[in-house]
Parts: structure tokens; C-alpha cells; sequence
């Protein structure tokens, strides 16, 4: 496992606010004349926006490991053709999920055994890690109201609330084994409030 610190990841359940949080973020490090490269996953890539597409359709059954292998498609093209690429360049990377949604989601949340999981993430990622992971943690009661009232649940939603319990408890897992690389915040908090706190941390690791 190589651990870039370039390379920062924010992951959460569904609704977590990850995606609000990573906007405010990047406009108060574009303020310092900062100029990160933001993604997210899956997608990113032709290939893996395609790829999205089939893995968010709520019509689409699919096997637990084909799950798994799809998501590891589409981010094995992202890491080839665009993470690895910008952090040779010297940029920071800053991705809407990594291989940690799936050691929780396809690991935790579906019950795919450990060793399968890891095995896959490494023939996507060549064993790169990001050095920070932030963590919105909020209850699955919380994320799906959030969902919901935006009108739409996708495929992974869809699932039962059980879960996003069962994948929330495996992000925590994740966060009390690394506790030097995860950073942990109540998403239920106001999104100034977090934007302000996340974007100090990420500037004191960035340098
Ligand atoms: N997945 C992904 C896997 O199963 N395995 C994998 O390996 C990978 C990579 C991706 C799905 O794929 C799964 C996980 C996902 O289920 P997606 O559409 O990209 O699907 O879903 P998410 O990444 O979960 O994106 P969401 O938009 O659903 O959640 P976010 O980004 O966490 O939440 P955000 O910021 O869009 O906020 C949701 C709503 O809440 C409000 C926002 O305004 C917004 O309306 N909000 C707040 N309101 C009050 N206070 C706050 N602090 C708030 N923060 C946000």
C-alpha cells in the first residue's frame, strides 16, 4: 500500500454532504491560489462516467461481484489515465470517493469477504492510497432524508437502511484502524461550520 499525501479523499454514506463540503473546500483553496484537481467516483473518465451509469440504474440487477468489478473498472481507468498523471505533475488530487467507499460499501455494507475486496482494489489502484481520508459521518436516517428531498435515490440507495448502517459502521472501522490518515466529522453539523473546520485541517496537511 503506497499512501500519497497529495491524494485526499472524502467519503461518507449517501447524503453524507460530501459533495457540498468538497465544493466549499475547493473555493477557499482556489481563494489561496490553490488549484487542486477535484474528481469523483465513479466516473471522472469517459469510460467511467459510462460505467456510472450502469452501476447508479435502479432497473439494472446486478451480483455482488459484479458490483465490485464494475467499480473497479471505472476507477482503474481514473487512477491510469488521470490520478496518477496529475500527481506526477505535482497537483493535489481531491476525489468525491475512493477505494474506501468500496471496502465499505462492497466490503461491509454487501458482506463480500475482505480478501476478495482488497484483491480488487489493488488491480485497480496498484496498491495508491490517498494520505488524508475525510470522513462525514452522519446516520442513514439522516442521509436518505437528505436524498429524498432532493427526489431521487439511485441504485445503492434503493438498498435498505440496514445497510447504510452496515456501511457507515464499516467507515468508522476504517477510521479507528488509520487513525493518522482519517479524519472524522458529525456531517450533521452546518455546512459553514464544517466547510471552515475541514478547510483548515486540509491546509495544515497540505502545507
Ligand atoms: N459506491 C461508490 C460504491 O458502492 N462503491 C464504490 O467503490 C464507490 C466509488 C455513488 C454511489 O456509488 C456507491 C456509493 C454511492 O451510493 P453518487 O450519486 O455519486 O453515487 O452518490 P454520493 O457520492 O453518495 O453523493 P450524494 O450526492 O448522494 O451525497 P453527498 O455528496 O455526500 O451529499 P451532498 O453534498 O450532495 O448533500 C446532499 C444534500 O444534503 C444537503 C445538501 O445541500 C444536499 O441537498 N447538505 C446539508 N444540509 C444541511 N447541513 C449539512 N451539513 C449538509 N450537507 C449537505
Amino acid at each position: 500500500m503506497a499512501r500519497h499525501p497529495a491524494l485526499i479523499a472524502f467519503e461518507g454514506i449517501d447524503g453524507s454532504g460530501k459533495s457540498s463540503v468538497l465544493r466549499g473546500l475547493l473555493e477557499r483553496l482556489r481563494a489561496r491560489g490553490g488549484d487542486p484537481l477535484t474528481l469523483r467516483e465513479p466516473g471522472g473518465t469517459p469510460l467511467g462516467e459510462r460505467v456510472r451509469g450502469l452501476l447508479l440504474d435502479a432497473e439494472l440487477r446486478r451480483a455482488p461481484a459484479a458490483e465490485l468489478l464494475l467499480f473497479q473498472a471505472a476507477r482503474a481507468e481514473l487512477v491510469a489515465e488521470v490520478i496518477r498523471p496529475a500527481l506526477a505533475a505535482g497537483r493535489t488530487v481531491i476525489s468525491d470517493r475512493f477505494c474506501d467507499s468500496t471496502r465499505a460499501y462492497q466490503g461491509s455494507g454487501l458482506g463480500l469477504p475482505r480478501e476478495t475486496v482488497e484483491a480488487a482494489i489493488h488491480a485497480a489502484t496498484d496498491g495508491l492510497e490517498p494520505g488524508l481520508v475525510i470522513l462525514l459521518d452522519v446516520t442513514p436516517e439522516l442521509g436518505l432524508n437528505r436524498s429524498d428531498s432532493r427526489g431521487r435515490r439511485d441504485a445503492i440507495e434503493e438498498r435498505a437502511e440496514a445497510f447504510l448502517g452496515r456501511v457507515r459502521e464499516g467507515y468508522l472501522e476504517l477510521a479507528r484502524e488509520n487513525p493518522e490518515h482519517w479524519l472524522v466529522f458529525d456531517g450533521a453539523r452546518p455546512l459553514e461550520e464544517l466547510i471552515d473546520e475541514v478547510a483548515a485541517l486540509v491546509v495544515e496537511r497540505l502545507g
